[in-house]
Protein backbone atom coordinates (compact mmCIF):
# COMPACT_ATOMS: atom_id res chain seq x y z
CA UNK A 1 0.00 0.00 0.00
CA UNK A 2 1.33 3.41 -0.71
CA UNK A 3 1.44 5.39 2.25
CA UNK A 4 2.50 8.96 0.43
CA UNK A 5 -0.31 10.02 -0.80
CA UNK A 6 -3.31 11.30 0.69
CA UNK A 7 -6.21 9.10 1.68
CA UNK A 8 -10.16 9.47 3.07
CA UNK A 9 -12.90 7.47 4.28
CA UNK A 10 -15.86 7.79 5.85
CA UNK A 11 -14.86 6.62 9.48
CA UNK A 12 -18.79 5.76 11.22
CA UNK A 13 -21.26 3.66 10.68
CA UNK A 14 -24.47 4.24 8.84
CA UNK A 15 -27.61 5.43 10.94
CA UNK A 16 -25.96 7.30 13.53
CA UNK A 17 -26.43 11.26 13.96
CA UNK A 18 -23.33 12.49 13.40
CA UNK A 19 -20.51 11.15 10.64
CA UNK A 20 -17.40 11.80 10.48
CA UNK A 21 -14.61 12.16 7.31
CA UNK A 22 -11.15 11.40 7.78
CA UNK A 23 -8.92 12.73 5.96
CA UNK A 24 -5.19 11.55 6.13
CA UNK A 25 -1.73 12.24 4.61
CA UNK A 26 0.21 15.36 3.11
CA UNK A 27 -2.41 17.35 1.01
CA UNK A 28 -5.33 16.34 4.59
CA UNK A 29 -5.15 20.45 5.04
CA UNK A 30 -5.25 21.47 1.33
CA UNK A 31 -7.81 19.55 0.68
CA UNK A 32 -10.37 20.01 4.01
CA UNK A 33 -9.56 23.67 3.34
CA UNK A 34 -11.47 23.27 -0.24
CA UNK A 35 -14.00 21.58 1.01
CA UNK A 36 -15.04 23.00 4.40
CA UNK A 37 -14.97 26.71 4.73
CA UNK A 38 -15.45 28.30 8.16
CA UNK A 39 -15.32 31.94 9.79
CA UNK A 40 -11.58 31.34 9.91
CA UNK A 41 -9.77 28.65 7.52
CA UNK A 42 -8.25 25.30 8.60
CA UNK A 43 -4.54 26.38 9.86
CA UNK A 44 -1.45 25.15 11.60
CA UNK A 45 -2.14 27.95 14.29
CA UNK A 46 -6.06 26.52 14.84
CA UNK A 47 -4.91 22.94 14.82
CA UNK A 48 -6.57 20.08 17.25
CA UNK A 49 -9.53 22.87 17.84
CA UNK A 50 -13.14 21.65 16.36
CA UNK A 51 -14.42 24.74 14.09
CA UNK A 52 -17.59 25.80 13.07
CA UNK A 53 -18.78 25.95 9.74
CA UNK A 54 -20.11 24.21 6.73
CA UNK A 55 -18.86 21.68 3.79
CA UNK A 56 -21.30 21.62 0.45
CA UNK A 57 -23.78 23.79 1.95
CA UNK A 58 -24.60 21.44 5.26
CA UNK A 59 -23.02 22.33 8.41
CA UNK A 60 -19.97 20.87 9.47
CA UNK A 61 -17.54 20.73 12.13
CA UNK A 62 -13.83 20.50 11.23
CA UNK A 63 -10.09 19.61 12.86
CA UNK A 64 -6.95 19.50 11.58
CA UNK A 65 -4.64 17.52 13.79
CA UNK A 66 -1.10 17.71 12.39
CA UNK A 67 1.67 14.86 11.94
CA UNK A 68 3.11 13.23 13.83
CA UNK A 69 0.39 13.71 16.98
CA UNK A 70 -2.59 11.94 14.70
CA UNK A 71 -3.77 8.43 14.80
CA UNK A 72 -2.19 7.83 11.51
CA UNK A 73 0.74 10.26 12.46
CA UNK A 74 0.59 11.60 9.36
CA UNK A 75 -1.17 15.23 8.59
CA UNK A 76 -5.49 14.80 9.27
CA UNK A 77 -8.29 16.77 8.60
CA UNK A 78 -11.86 15.17 10.34
CA UNK A 79 -15.27 16.57 9.12
CA UNK A 80 -18.17 16.06 11.47
CA UNK A 81 -21.39 16.32 9.37
CA UNK A 82 -24.94 15.16 9.97
CA UNK A 83 -25.15 11.74 10.05
CA UNK A 84 -27.36 9.11 7.18
CA UNK A 85 -25.70 8.08 4.34
CA UNK A 86 -26.39 10.94 2.30
CA UNK A 87 -24.40 14.15 3.45
CA UNK A 88 -21.45 11.60 4.73
CA UNK A 89 -21.10 10.58 1.03
CA UNK A 90 -21.75 14.56 -0.17
CA UNK A 91 -18.76 14.96 1.50
CA UNK A 92 -17.01 12.22 1.17
CA UNK A 93 -17.10 12.67 -2.70
CA UNK A 94 -16.34 16.41 -2.72
CA UNK A 95 -12.72 14.89 -0.62
CA UNK A 96 -12.28 12.11 -3.54
CA UNK A 97 -13.07 15.33 -6.15
CA UNK A 98 -10.24 17.42 -4.53
CA UNK A 99 -7.94 14.41 -5.49
CA UNK A 100 -7.64 12.70 -1.82
CA UNK A 101 -7.91 8.87 -2.30
CA UNK A 102 -10.75 6.34 -1.19
CA UNK A 103 -9.12 4.31 1.85
CA UNK A 104 -9.02 0.72 1.83
CA UNK A 105 -9.57 -1.16 4.44
CA UNK A 106 -7.60 -0.83 7.55
CA UNK A 107 -5.54 1.98 5.98
CA UNK A 108 -5.45 4.16 8.48
CA UNK A 109 -4.03 1.98 10.91
CA UNK A 110 -1.55 0.48 8.47
CA UNK A 111 -0.17 4.04 8.16
CA UNK A 112 -0.42 4.32 12.20
CA UNK A 113 1.85 1.08 12.21
CA UNK A 114 4.08 2.36 9.11
CA UNK A 115 4.42 5.65 11.15
CA UNK A 116 5.56 3.69 14.45
CA UNK A 117 2.09 4.87 16.35
CA UNK A 118 1.27 1.40 16.97
CA UNK A 119 3.13 -1.84 16.20
CA UNK A 120 1.15 -4.91 14.71
CA UNK A 121 -0.27 -6.68 17.82
CA UNK A 122 -1.66 -3.04 19.10
CA UNK A 123 -2.83 -2.44 15.39
CA UNK A 124 -4.99 -5.56 15.68
CA UNK A 125 -6.27 -4.72 19.07
CA UNK A 126 -7.92 -1.73 17.25
CA UNK A 127 -9.34 -3.97 15.34
CA UNK A 128 -10.31 -6.55 18.20
CA UNK A 129 -11.84 -3.06 19.87
CA UNK A 130 -14.34 -2.84 17.39
CA UNK A 131 -16.13 -6.23 17.46
CA UNK A 132 -15.46 -7.31 20.97
CA UNK A 133 -18.70 -8.48 21.87
CA UNK A 134 -18.25 -8.68 25.63
CA UNK A 135 -16.44 -7.02 28.47
CA UNK A 136 -13.87 -9.57 28.84
CA UNK A 137 -13.29 -9.06 25.18
CA UNK A 138 -13.22 -5.55 25.01
CA UNK A 139 -10.63 -5.33 28.29
CA UNK A 140 -8.32 -7.55 26.89
CA UNK A 141 -8.26 -5.69 23.49
CA UNK A 142 -7.50 -2.97 25.55
CA UNK A 143 -4.49 -4.46 27.54
CA UNK A 144 -3.19 -5.98 23.90
CA UNK A 145 -3.50 -2.27 22.74
CA UNK A 146 -1.52 -0.42 25.74
CA UNK A 147 1.10 -2.79 24.91
CA UNK A 148 0.77 -6.17 27.31
CA UNK A 149 1.58 -8.47 24.26
CA UNK A 150 4.13 -6.26 22.75
CA UNK A 151 6.11 -5.77 26.22
CA UNK A 152 6.25 -9.88 26.32
CA UNK A 153 7.23 -10.09 22.89
CA UNK A 154 9.93 -7.93 23.17
CA UNK A 155 11.25 -8.90 26.15
CA UNK A 156 11.84 -12.60 24.97
CA UNK A 157 13.32 -11.32 21.88
CA UNK A 158 15.51 -9.16 23.98
CA UNK A 159 16.66 -12.48 26.02
CA UNK A 160 17.55 -14.83 22.70
CA UNK A 161 19.23 -11.54 21.08
CA UNK A 162 21.37 -11.67 23.94
CA UNK A 163 22.08 -15.26 23.32
CA UNK A 164 22.71 -14.42 19.84
CA UNK A 165 25.22 -11.86 21.17
CA UNK A 166 27.28 -14.44 22.94
CA UNK A 167 27.44 -16.73 20.06
CA UNK A 168 28.04 -14.52 17.49
CA UNK A 169 31.24 -12.82 19.37
CA UNK A 170 32.38 -16.67 20.35
CA UNK A 171 32.70 -17.02 16.39
CA UNK A 172 34.35 -13.94 16.18
CA UNK A 173 36.67 -14.10 18.81
CA UNK A 174 37.47 -17.83 18.93
CA UNK A 175 40.69 -17.37 19.58
CA UNK A 176 40.71 -14.90 22.31
CA UNK A 177 39.46 -16.35 25.75
CA UNK A 178 37.09 -13.44 26.86
CA UNK A 179 34.86 -13.89 30.03
CA UNK A 180 32.08 -16.06 28.15
CA UNK A 181 29.53 -17.78 30.16
CA UNK A 182 29.16 -21.40 30.18
CA UNK A 183 26.54 -23.08 27.70
CA UNK A 184 24.62 -24.01 31.05
CA UNK A 185 23.75 -20.18 31.88
CA UNK A 186 21.96 -19.99 27.91
CA UNK A 187 20.27 -23.25 28.49
CA UNK A 188 18.20 -22.63 31.36
CA UNK A 189 17.49 -19.53 29.77
CA UNK A 190 15.81 -21.06 26.86
CA UNK A 191 14.62 -23.88 28.90
CA UNK A 192 12.74 -20.41 30.47
CA UNK A 193 11.87 -19.05 27.06
CA UNK A 194 9.83 -22.25 25.80
CA UNK A 195 7.78 -22.37 29.31
CA UNK A 196 6.85 -18.62 28.53
CA UNK A 197 5.88 -19.58 25.08
CA UNK A 198 3.77 -22.26 26.04
CA UNK A 199 1.87 -20.03 28.71
CA UNK A 200 1.07 -18.06 25.80
CA UNK A 201 0.26 -20.54 23.12
CA UNK A 202 -2.47 -22.15 25.99
CA UNK A 203 -3.96 -18.17 26.27
CA UNK A 204 -4.89 -18.94 22.20
CA UNK A 205 -7.75 -20.96 23.40
CA UNK A 206 -9.51 -18.23 25.81
CA UNK A 207 -8.10 -15.59 22.87
CA UNK A 208 -10.26 -17.50 20.05
CA UNK A 209 -13.11 -17.76 22.89
CA UNK A 210 -13.24 -14.16 23.48
CA UNK A 211 -12.79 -12.68 20.04
CA UNK A 212 -15.28 -15.08 18.03
CA UNK A 213 -17.71 -16.21 20.88
CA UNK A 214 -19.21 -19.42 21.51
CA UNK A 215 -22.24 -20.46 19.31
CA UNK A 216 -24.55 -21.79 22.00
CA UNK A 217 -28.10 -23.67 20.54
CA UNK A 218 -30.82 -24.35 22.50
CA UNK A 219 -32.23 -27.15 21.11
CA UNK A 220 -35.20 -29.56 22.64
CA UNK A 221 -38.83 -30.76 22.11
CA UNK A 222 -41.57 -28.44 21.36
CA UNK A 223 -42.91 -26.80 24.14
CA UNK A 224 -39.42 -27.40 26.70
CA UNK A 225 -39.20 -23.74 27.02
CA UNK A 226 -36.58 -22.68 24.74
CA UNK A 227 -38.19 -19.56 23.37
CA UNK A 228 -38.24 -18.91 26.43
CA UNK A 229 -34.97 -19.40 27.88
CA UNK A 230 -33.51 -17.56 24.99
CA UNK A 231 -35.50 -14.61 25.87
CA UNK A 232 -34.50 -14.70 29.92
CA UNK A 233 -31.21 -14.98 28.36
CA UNK A 234 -30.81 -11.88 26.10
CA UNK A 235 -32.80 -10.01 28.98
CA UNK A 236 -36.06 -8.95 25.83
CA UNK A 237 -38.64 -10.64 24.30
CA UNK A 238 -37.07 -11.68 21.02
CA UNK A 239 -38.73 -15.00 20.26
CA UNK A 240 -42.31 -15.68 20.39
CA UNK A 241 -43.45 -17.67 23.48
CA UNK A 242 -46.60 -19.66 23.71
CA UNK A 243 -48.00 -22.87 24.90
CA UNK A 244 -48.80 -24.50 21.11
CA UNK A 245 -46.13 -26.71 20.42
CA UNK A 246 -44.63 -26.04 17.44
CA UNK A 247 -44.36 -22.24 17.38
CA UNK A 248 -40.49 -21.48 16.57
CA UNK A 249 -40.71 -22.51 13.06
CA UNK A 250 -37.26 -21.26 12.08
CA UNK A 251 -33.93 -20.75 14.01
CA UNK A 252 -33.51 -17.23 15.27
CA UNK A 253 -30.27 -16.37 16.26
CA UNK A 254 -28.65 -12.73 18.37
CA UNK A 255 -25.27 -12.36 19.60
CA UNK A 256 -25.20 -11.73 24.08
CA UNK A 257 -22.99 -12.52 26.27
CA UNK A 258 -22.81 -14.86 29.36
CA UNK A 259 -20.54 -13.99 32.11
CA UNK A 260 -18.62 -12.12 29.85
CA UNK A 261 -18.08 -14.94 27.50
CA UNK A 262 -19.66 -13.25 23.96
CA UNK A 263 -22.08 -16.00 22.52
CA UNK A 264 -24.27 -16.51 19.71
CA UNK A 265 -27.62 -17.75 20.68
CA UNK A 266 -29.42 -20.00 18.44
CA UNK A 267 -33.24 -20.60 19.31
CA UNK A 268 -34.31 -23.56 17.05
CA UNK A 269 -37.38 -24.90 16.40
CA UNK A 270 -38.22 -27.97 18.69
CA UNK A 271 -37.77 -31.55 17.61
CA UNK A 272 -40.59 -33.93 17.24
CA UNK A 273 -42.57 -35.87 14.64
CA UNK A 274 -44.67 -33.36 12.81
CA UNK A 275 -46.76 -33.59 9.33
CA UNK A 276 -46.40 -29.83 8.76
CA UNK A 277 -44.19 -29.05 5.79
CA UNK A 278 -43.15 -25.84 7.14
CA UNK A 279 -41.94 -27.11 10.61
CA UNK A 280 -40.63 -29.99 8.88
CA UNK A 281 -38.35 -27.45 7.43
CA UNK A 282 -37.41 -25.94 10.47
CA UNK A 283 -36.53 -29.26 12.57
CA UNK A 284 -34.20 -30.08 9.33
CA UNK A 285 -32.33 -26.52 10.39
CA UNK A 286 -32.41 -27.03 14.00
CA UNK A 287 -30.60 -30.49 13.28
CA UNK A 288 -28.25 -28.81 10.87
CA UNK A 289 -27.85 -25.67 13.67
CA UNK A 290 -27.00 -28.29 16.88
CA UNK A 291 -24.57 -30.01 14.53
CA UNK A 292 -22.51 -26.71 14.18
CA UNK A 293 -23.09 -25.80 17.48
CA UNK A 294 -20.18 -25.61 20.29
CA UNK A 295 -22.66 -25.89 23.07
CA UNK A 296 -25.73 -26.87 22.90
CA UNK A 297 -28.56 -26.07 26.10
CA UNK A 298 -30.89 -28.71 25.53
CA UNK A 299 -34.20 -28.01 27.29
CA UNK A 300 -36.47 -30.84 28.80
CA UNK A 301 -39.79 -30.22 30.27
CA UNK A 302 -39.71 -31.76 33.96
CA UNK A 303 -43.38 -31.69 34.06
CA UNK A 304 -44.24 -33.85 30.47
CA UNK A 305 -45.76 -37.66 31.97
CA UNK A 306 -43.45 -39.27 29.71
CA UNK A 307 -40.06 -38.52 30.50
CA UNK A 308 -38.48 -41.41 28.29
CA UNK A 309 -39.90 -39.61 25.54
CA UNK A 310 -38.25 -36.25 26.29
CA UNK A 311 -34.96 -38.01 26.92
CA UNK A 312 -34.77 -40.52 23.58
CA UNK A 313 -33.59 -37.25 21.20
CA UNK A 314 -31.26 -36.29 23.62
CA UNK A 315 -29.48 -39.89 24.61
CA UNK A 316 -28.95 -39.98 20.45
CA UNK A 317 -27.59 -36.71 20.27
CA UNK A 318 -25.35 -37.19 23.08
CA UNK A 319 -22.70 -38.94 21.44
CA UNK A 320 -20.58 -36.07 22.59
CA UNK A 321 -21.58 -35.20 25.77
CA UNK A 322 -18.85 -32.66 26.17
CA UNK A 323 -20.54 -29.99 24.62
CA UNK A 324 -24.58 -30.38 26.01
CA UNK A 325 -25.62 -29.11 28.52
CA UNK A 326 -29.25 -31.26 29.93
CA UNK A 327 -31.82 -28.42 31.22
CA UNK A 328 -34.79 -29.59 33.27
CA UNK A 329 -37.03 -26.93 32.74
CA UNK A 330 -40.54 -26.29 34.48
CA UNK A 331 -39.16 -27.51 37.83
CA UNK A 332 -41.91 -24.99 39.22
CA UNK A 333 -44.29 -27.29 38.64
CA UNK A 334 -42.91 -30.38 39.78
CA UNK A 335 -40.53 -29.78 42.58
CA UNK A 336 -40.10 -32.75 44.09
CA UNK A 337 -40.32 -35.05 41.35
CA UNK A 338 -37.30 -37.77 40.43
CA UNK A 339 -35.39 -37.11 37.12
CA UNK A 340 -33.70 -39.71 35.37
CA UNK A 341 -29.77 -39.13 35.29
CA UNK A 342 -28.47 -38.58 32.13
CA UNK A 343 -25.04 -38.69 30.03
CA UNK A 344 -24.49 -35.29 30.39
CA UNK A 345 -24.28 -32.90 32.53
CA UNK A 346 -27.68 -31.37 33.95
CA UNK A 347 -29.47 -28.80 35.82
CA UNK A 348 -33.11 -27.97 36.89
CA UNK A 349 -34.46 -24.64 36.18
CA UNK A 350 -37.59 -22.69 36.30
CA UNK A 351 -37.82 -19.74 33.64
CA UNK A 352 -40.54 -19.10 34.48
CA UNK A 353 -39.58 -18.72 38.34
CA UNK A 354 -36.11 -17.51 37.25
CA UNK A 355 -34.52 -20.34 39.34
CA UNK A 356 -31.65 -22.22 38.71
CA UNK A 357 -30.12 -20.04 36.37
CA UNK A 358 -26.98 -19.17 38.07
CA UNK A 359 -26.29 -23.03 38.23
CA UNK A 360 -26.86 -23.11 34.15
CA UNK A 361 -23.99 -20.43 33.71
CA UNK A 362 -21.88 -22.09 36.55
CA UNK A 363 -21.95 -25.06 34.46
CA UNK A 364 -21.59 -23.32 30.98
CA UNK A 365 -18.62 -21.30 32.40
CA UNK A 366 -17.35 -25.10 33.77
CA UNK A 367 -17.86 -26.51 29.83
CA UNK A 368 -15.94 -22.88 28.22
CA UNK A 369 -13.47 -22.91 30.37
CA UNK A 370 -12.81 -26.36 32.16
CA UNK A 371 -13.03 -24.59 35.54
CA UNK A 372 -15.63 -22.39 36.89
CA UNK A 373 -15.67 -18.36 37.32
CA UNK A 374 -12.11 -18.22 35.13
CA UNK A 375 -10.02 -15.26 35.84
CA UNK A 376 -9.40 -12.32 33.05
CA UNK A 377 -6.83 -13.31 30.98
CA UNK A 378 -3.86 -10.75 30.84
CA UNK A 379 -3.14 -11.68 27.39
CA UNK A 380 -4.41 -13.94 25.09
CA UNK A 381 -3.05 -14.53 21.70
CA UNK A 382 -4.85 -14.91 18.38
CA UNK A 383 -4.23 -17.69 15.80
CA UNK A 384 -1.74 -15.65 13.95
CA UNK A 385 0.38 -15.31 16.96
CA UNK A 386 -0.06 -19.17 17.76
CA UNK A 387 1.65 -20.10 14.75
CA UNK A 388 4.19 -17.87 15.00
CA UNK A 389 4.58 -19.19 18.68
CA UNK A 390 4.97 -22.53 17.39
CA UNK A 391 7.36 -21.60 15.10
CA UNK A 392 9.63 -20.18 17.47
CA UNK A 393 8.63 -22.93 19.85
CA UNK A 394 9.63 -25.47 17.46
CA UNK A 395 13.35 -24.56 16.48
CA UNK A 396 14.31 -23.91 20.33
CA UNK A 397 15.19 -27.56 21.36
CA UNK A 398 17.63 -28.05 18.47
CA UNK A 399 19.24 -24.58 19.64
CA UNK A 400 19.68 -26.00 23.00
CA UNK A 401 21.67 -29.42 21.60
CA UNK A 402 23.35 -27.18 19.31
CA UNK A 403 24.75 -24.66 22.19
CA UNK A 404 25.10 -27.59 24.57
CA UNK A 405 27.55 -29.51 21.66
CA UNK A 406 29.14 -25.63 20.98
CA UNK A 407 28.11 -25.56 17.76
CA UNK A 408 27.93 -21.19 17.61
CA UNK A 409 27.03 -21.33 14.08
CA UNK A 410 24.69 -23.48 14.39
CA UNK A 411 23.03 -22.21 17.10
CA UNK A 412 23.24 -18.54 16.15
CA UNK A 413 21.55 -19.67 12.79
CA UNK A 414 18.56 -21.02 14.64
CA UNK A 415 18.00 -18.07 16.78
CA UNK A 416 17.81 -15.95 13.91
CA UNK A 417 15.02 -17.43 12.45
CA UNK A 418 13.16 -17.89 16.21
CA UNK A 419 13.94 -14.00 16.99
CA UNK A 420 12.30 -13.43 13.05
CA UNK A 421 9.48 -15.14 13.77
CA UNK A 422 8.60 -13.50 17.39
CA UNK A 423 9.47 -10.44 15.34
CA UNK A 424 6.43 -10.99 13.46
CA UNK A 425 4.02 -11.42 15.96
CA UNK A 426 4.98 -6.96 16.66
CA UNK A 427 5.52 -6.38 13.58
CA UNK A 428 9.24 -5.93 13.53
CA UNK A 429 10.07 -8.17 10.90
CA UNK A 430 6.98 -8.90 8.49
CA UNK A 431 6.67 -10.02 4.86
CA UNK A 432 4.32 -7.19 2.95
CA UNK A 433 2.10 -9.06 1.67
CA UNK A 434 1.17 -10.50 5.03
CA UNK A 435 0.94 -7.34 6.76
CA UNK A 436 -1.47 -6.42 3.69
CA UNK A 437 -3.67 -9.91 4.37
CA UNK A 438 -3.61 -8.44 8.22
CA UNK A 439 -5.20 -4.60 7.71
CA UNK A 440 -7.25 -6.36 4.61
CA UNK A 441 -9.62 -7.56 7.37
CA UNK A 442 -10.29 -4.23 9.35
CA UNK A 443 -13.41 -2.36 8.12
CA UNK A 444 -12.90 0.69 6.03
CA UNK A 445 -12.65 4.03 7.45
CA UNK A 446 -10.37 2.46 10.51
N1 LIG B 1 -44.60 -23.46 34.39
C1 LIG B 1 -43.65 -23.10 33.54
N2 LIG B 1 -43.95 -22.85 32.27
C2 LIG B 1 -42.96 -22.51 31.42
C3 LIG B 1 -41.62 -22.40 31.86
N3 LIG B 1 -40.86 -22.06 30.81
C4 LIG B 1 -41.70 -21.94 29.75
N4 LIG B 1 -42.98 -22.20 30.12
C5 LIG B 1 -44.16 -22.18 29.27
O1 LIG B 1 -44.07 -23.26 28.35
C6 LIG B 1 -44.67 -22.90 27.10
C7 LIG B 1 -43.70 -23.14 25.96
O2 LIG B 1 -42.63 -22.24 26.08
P1 LIG B 1 -41.75 -21.84 24.84
O3 LIG B 1 -40.62 -21.00 25.36
O4 LIG B 1 -42.56 -21.27 23.73
O5 LIG B 1 -41.20 -23.28 24.43
P2 LIG B 1 -40.43 -23.72 23.09
O6 LIG B 1 -41.46 -24.31 22.20
O7 LIG B 1 -39.47 -24.76 23.54
O8 LIG B 1 -39.78 -22.53 22.49
C8 LIG B 1 -45.11 -21.45 27.24
O9 LIG B 1 -46.46 -21.39 27.56
C9 LIG B 1 -44.25 -20.95 28.40
O10 LIG B 1 -44.86 -19.87 29.11
C10 LIG B 1 -41.32 -22.68 33.24
O11 LIG B 1 -40.21 -22.62 33.73
N5 LIG B 1 -42.39 -23.04 34.03
MG1 LIG C 1 -39.97 -21.77 20.62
Amino acid sequence: MNTNDTICAICTGTGGAISIIRIAGPDALKIGAEIWQGAATLNEKLARQMLYGHSGGDPALAVYMPGPRSYTGDDVVEIHCHGGALAAKRVLDATLKAKARAAKPGEFTFRAFVNGKLDLTQAEAVSDIISAHSQMALNLAERQINGALSQKISELRHQLTDILAECESRLDFSEENLDWSHPDVFIIKINEILTELAVLATSAKTGMILREGIRVVLAGRPNSGKSSLMNLLLGCERAIVSQIPGTTRDTIEEGAQLRGIPIRLTDTAGLRDSVDQIENLGIGRSRQTISLAQIVFWLLDASEPDLKAEVAELENCAANPNRIIAIWNKIDLVPQRILPDLKCPSVKISVLNQDGINSLLDLFEKMVWGHEHAEEPEIAVNSRHLALINEASALLPETVEHLTCEEWELAAILLRDIIAALGSITGETIAPDILENIFSRFCIGK
